[in-house]
Order: structure tokens, then sequence, then C-alpha cells
């Protein structure tokens, strides 16, 4: 069953009550362009809010509270946060919308009366569709943002063609699969937009989301039509400059054979790991796409595949060796030391030819 009426109304009028609400939001696409969704919502209804990115931990922590005292804040919105500390929950003086999509967090909550938690897989184990597409049901605003944000998590979301209708140009071709639109296409350049102009210093960042917050359209972006869309394009462009280079040199690695397409770079300047790993899958989808970056005397790899469960491979390969790693079925991280990289791979790449 997908989430009732009447739980997307009682979220939306959290959000037109508010008067200062602060968002505690993820830092990727999704995160982001669900904060926006909600802060541009608020801000029509008179409501000033304020935006904390909440970076590395997947959790908001207690220490956060002090963030909504500092500017009395008479709401908090938690977005596309996986977890949340009870202890910040419980201290919160003031109303909690919590929406997310991940693995529901039911004895968090449990009790707690000032917490409205919205999470698609209390309904439907198998509904995680992202944030910012419960942000876009939530207020039916921003069309454009919602439809970026969801390709941006990976999901082709049915208002696609709502989208279409009204920016033909940027949607040129009918997408059957999230895979047609993340890239070689307008939406998928401003996935990157954002996914880019979050990278890099704190302040830098914080400039960016900001001037998000005040984007009307995507030709702002696309065309540089304002100097706010100038602003953004010229960070997207600045580190597309990289990023196209670390591409061009692992879609030149693809000619090798195997069943594992690796890729190790050392550039310690950016990271695009994610990113690259995401478009290699697509471009290649009968491979195991293993993205590592040497760093700190370590590989640090992500690991992504269609088909081939990956985490006991991990296991299995790491075995005695100085690493660790896992995560879901198709999409894991890891860490090895470099001494023992050679000896890791061989065998990862044994144990794939196997499979
Ligand atoms: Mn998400």
């Amino acid at each position: 069953m997908a989430p009732p009426q009447n739980a997307l109304d009682k979220a939306k009028s959290m959000l037109e009550g508010a008067t200062r609400p602060i968002f505690f939001h993820d830092d990727d696409c999704d995160g982001t362009t669900s904060f926006v969704i909600c802060y541009q919502f608020c801000a029509a209804n008179k409501g000033e809010g304020k935006s904390i990115p909440v970076k590395r931990s997947p959790s908001v922590t207690h220490e956060f509270l002090k963030k909504a005292e500092e500017i009395n804040a008479d709401l908090i919105v938690i977005l596309d946060k996986p977890k949340a500390e009870r202890e910040f929950l419980q201290g919160a003086r003031v109303p909690v919308l919590w929406i997310d999509h991940h693995e529901p967090q039911k004895e968090t909550i449990a009790g707690l009366g000032n917490v409205f938690y919205f999470n698609p897989r209390l309904w439907d184990d198998r509904d995680n569709r992202p944030t910012s597409y419960w942000a876009y049901q939530i207020t039916k605003t921003n069309l454009w943002l919602a439809t970026v944000g969801s390709v941006g998590d990976w999901f082709l979301p049915e208002y696609i063609a709502e989208f279409r209708e009204k920016y033909p140009d940027l949607a040129p071709k009918e997408y059957k699969r999230v895979e047609d639109a993340y890239i070689d296409s307008p939406i998928g350049t401003l996935v990157r937009v954002i996914q880019f102009n979050l990278k890099g210093m704190t302040a830098e960042a914080k400039k960016s989301i900001i001037t998000l917050t005040r984007i009307e359209s995507p030709y702002e972006i696309l065309s540089q039509t304002t100097s706010r869309g100038r602003f953004l394009w010229r960070k997207y462009e600045r580190l597309a400059a990289g990023y196209d280079k670390v591409l061009a040199e692992a879609c030149a690695t693809a000619a090798q054979p195997g069943k594992v397409l690796l890729y190790l770079y050392t550039d310690d300047s950016m990271t695009f790991t994610s990113e690259l790993s995401n478009e290699l899958l697509i471009r290649y989808p009968d491979r195991i796409i293993f993205i590592g970056r040497r760093h700190d005397g370590a590989v640090k790899a992500s690991i992504r595949s269609t088909a081939l469960a990956i985490p006991l491979l991990l296991t299995e390969a790491l075995k005695g060796l100085e690493g660790y790693g896992g995560g879901h079925r198709n999409a894991c991280g890891m860490n090895v030391a470099e001494k023992d990289w050679d000896e890791f791979f061989r065998r990862f790449t044994d144990l794939v030819e196997k499979a």
C-alpha cells in the first residue's frame, strides 16, 4: 500500500504552519533537492527556513539540537537521513517532521508524541521511492527539482511525463528507465550540477545550497540566464573537467577483457567515486564496476554490479588481509591496505570469474 493521503496532508500542514523551520538534510542530490522543495514551500507560506546539511554521519546526532535552539526554530525537519538519535528527537522542544525512505526506525521514534515519521516503507516494505519524490507529493510544487532529485537517487518517477510536457527540450526522448535520464540528458546534467556543487569545502557547498534555494527555473542553470544560475554552472564546469578526465580513463580501461572493470586513481583533490561508478554501470551493465582511490597507504573502493551479489565475495577475498568492506547486495564499499591490494584483487577477480 502507498502512504495514505492523510499522512501526506499531515506533513503538508506541519510545513505550512512553520515560521522558522530548520532542515537537517542529507548532503547528496536527493537530500538537497528535498530540502529546496520544502524550503521554498515554507517560504511561500511565510516560513523562513534554515539548511543544515548533515555530512559524514548517517545519523542526526544530539549535538545538532543546539542548532535548532540557536535560531529558535518552531519546526525541525529531517530529510533523507536514515537515522536520528533518540536523544535528539526526545530533546527537541518543538515538533519534528522526519521524511525518509531507508530502513524504518520504529524503535527510535516509539512513544515520541512530537515526532511525525513519514517513511513509505511503513506501508509497503518494497517502497523505497526517494525523499524528493515524497517532498513533491506533499507540497505539489517544484516539479523539475523533484524530477532531478529522484533521478539523482536512481528512480524514474511517474511525473516524468508531466515534466516532459512542461519542459520538452529537457526530456527530448521518452525515458523508460532511470538509466536513460541519468546520463547524456539535460536531466542528467542537472543531477551533476547539484552533485558537483555539493563537493568541496563546507562553506562553498553551503553557498551553493543557498543559491539553489533562489533558483526558480532549470534554465537559469542550463542556459545561465541569471547570475545565480551562472554561479552554480561555473562550479559545475570547474569540476566537470576533472570528472570527464577520469571518466575517459575509466572507459579506456574497459577495453581490457574480464568481468571486472577496474579503475584506480590517485587524484586526491576531489573524489568522484560514486558518480563514476553509477555512470560506468550504465555504460557497461555486464561488468562488475570496481572504482578505487589510492590514499594514505590504502585503497578505498566502491564496487557495483547489476546482477552479482558482492558482499560475500568481498568478505571471502579479504580473509586474513588488512581491510574491511560491505554494503548492499549490488553496491559495496571497501578499504584495504596498499600492501594487501594485489593479493586482494587477484582473489576477488578469481571469485568473480568462478561465480
Ligand atoms: Mn535518498
